[in-house]
């Protein structure tokens, strides 16, 4: 039966999430030391571990029919692959940064500036565009020091937390791009690809659903139902059921996550008691 391979970070900030990822959709690995390569035992699937700079170009030749790797790296060359889902974990920003010390008011600071970068291809689109000449120096690693040992006068690198670019003394000053993982497909897979790559993106966004949804349980007195029942209406509408006690309702809904703690005052004012959140693990809609 035909396979489809899929290619994520062997080591690195990506293969954490990529593994729990593909386990969340229920795919169990039967090898799973990660030496190269294993197999699901529940679906058609091979994984590849790979470093991530390898991944889109594995993809775009088919080593792999597909990928999970951040948007900077698929952006910084122009790969001949698809991206068919954005997965929301892994995210960052493409930075400029400066020592603190400069002032800084425009992109026109950059004229006649030395930058150090991992990534050319971007920081050239970008400068291009804005009609700036700038001296783009290329390194691989600690992009960060760069200032500080008068290798160049400003970095443009990657930012997640921005302590990284604190404890080297230097200041974000324009945000260049942002990018998050996402799973990239190789542009000519067979039908048979096709098919088993639908089965893949569909648990993976059942996971994705139920991950910004929580199951909510209260008890509601009657006399304000219809009020709490407008408050978290749920997928369809919600499940109410009477409790023993004579006055009281059970309300059973869906809501996302960052809803509840608006909603939670108002619940509570209209005399909701006992209301548990709970983590839904799948949910189709
Ligand atoms: O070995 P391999 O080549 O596979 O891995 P790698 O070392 O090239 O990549 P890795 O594992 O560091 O990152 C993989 C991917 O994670 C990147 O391509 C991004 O898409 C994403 N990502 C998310 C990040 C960060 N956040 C991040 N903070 N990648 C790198 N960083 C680095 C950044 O380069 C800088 O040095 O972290 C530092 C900044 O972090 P803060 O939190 O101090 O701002
Ligand atoms: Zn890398």
């Amino acid at each position: 039966m035909e396979k489809i391979k899929i290619a994520i970070q062997k080591s690195g900030r990506l293969s954490e999430q990529s593994q729990d990822l593909l386990k969340e959709a229920g795919i169990a690995l039967i090898n799973g030391d990660r030496r190269l390569i294993s197999t699901a035992s529940n679906f058609p699937l091979e994984i590849l571990y790979l470093r991530d700079d390898d991944i889109p170009q594995c993809v775009a030749d088919q080593v792999a029919d597909l990928g999970i790797v951040g948007q900077n790296v698929i952006m910084e060359k122009d790969y001949a692959v698809d991206t068919v889902l954005k997965l929301g974990f892994g995210k960052c920003r493409l930075s400029l940064a400066i020592s603190r010390n400069e002032e800084y008011d425009s992109p026109e600071y950059f004229n006649g500036k030395k930058i150090a970068t991992s990534y050319p291809g971007i920081l050239g689109r970008y400068l291009e565009s804005n009609g700036i000449k700038a001296d783009i120096h290329e390194i691989s690693g600690s992009v960060e020091i760069a200032p500080g040992i008068g290798l160049a006068d400003a970095i443009f690198d990657i930012v997640s937390s921005g302590s990284t670019l604190v404890s080297n003394g230097l200041k974000e000053v324009e945000v260049i791009a942002k990018s998050e993982a996402v799973m990239v497909a190789n542009q000519n897979l067979s039908q048979a690809k096709l098919d088993i790559l639908d089965k893949l993106m569909f648990r993976i966004r059942s996971v994705q659903t139920a991950r910004i949804n929580k199951y909510i349980l209260l008890n509601a007195p009657n006399h304000n139902l219809e009020e709490i029942i407008r408050i978290i209406p749920g997928m369809k509408s919600p499940t109410v059921m009477p409790l023993a006690e004579p006055g009281w309702s059970s309300v059973h809904s869906v809501l996302k996550e960052n809803e509840f703690w608006e909603i939670i005052d108002k619940l509570k004012d209209l005399g909701a008691q006992g209301i548990l959140v709970i983590p839904i693990e799948k949910m189709i809609i």
